[in-house]
């Protein structure tokens, strides 16, 4: 079924001039960017896209973390995009992400973990609002 996911790529993967690499990944798998811009995300826009975060231990570093430089968002669309575009980000923390995905790749620690994606396509609807209302 085609669907919409919606992903950003963190301040660590911009600074580090990962975009290219990472968004051929995407396109080289079939999917197509239907949405593309660099922004810096406000205090604000952080508190409504970790509504499920706001109140944990963490959530101050992660805060500061990707409000602090600019970050790339984009809407991936295509089969079974959410599900797919998770497995290609591997797990939440590079240190266990399995090589040949994009966090096992690129990332190392968990609080400069490369890339967002939507875990559900709710989750996505409510995250693109966020992004590109
Ligand atoms: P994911 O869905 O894989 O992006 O992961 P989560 O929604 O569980 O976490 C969101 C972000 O919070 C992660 F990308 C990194 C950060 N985080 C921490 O910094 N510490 C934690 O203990 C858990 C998550």
């Amino acid at each position: 079924m085609t669907e919409q996911t919606f992903i950003f790529l963190k301040p660590d993967a911009v600074k580090r001039g990962l975009v290219g690499q990472v968004l051929a990944r995407f396109e080289s798998r079939g999917l197509t960017i239907a949405s593309l811009k660099q922004l810096k995300i406000s205090n604000d826009l952080a508190d409504r896209h970790y509504e499920e975060h706001v109140e944990k231990s963490f959530y101050p570093g992660l805060r500061s973390y990707v409000t602090a430089a600019p970050v790339v968002a984009a809407i991936l669309e295509g089969p079974n995009a959410v599900s797919v575009v998770r497995a290609m980000c591997g797990a939440t923390n590079p240190a266990e992400s399995a090589p040949g995905t994009i966090r096992g790749d690129f990332g190392l620690t968990l609080d400069a973990n490369i890339i967002h994606s939507s875990d559900s396509s709710e989750s996505a609807e409510r995250e693109i609002k966020n992004f590109f209302a």
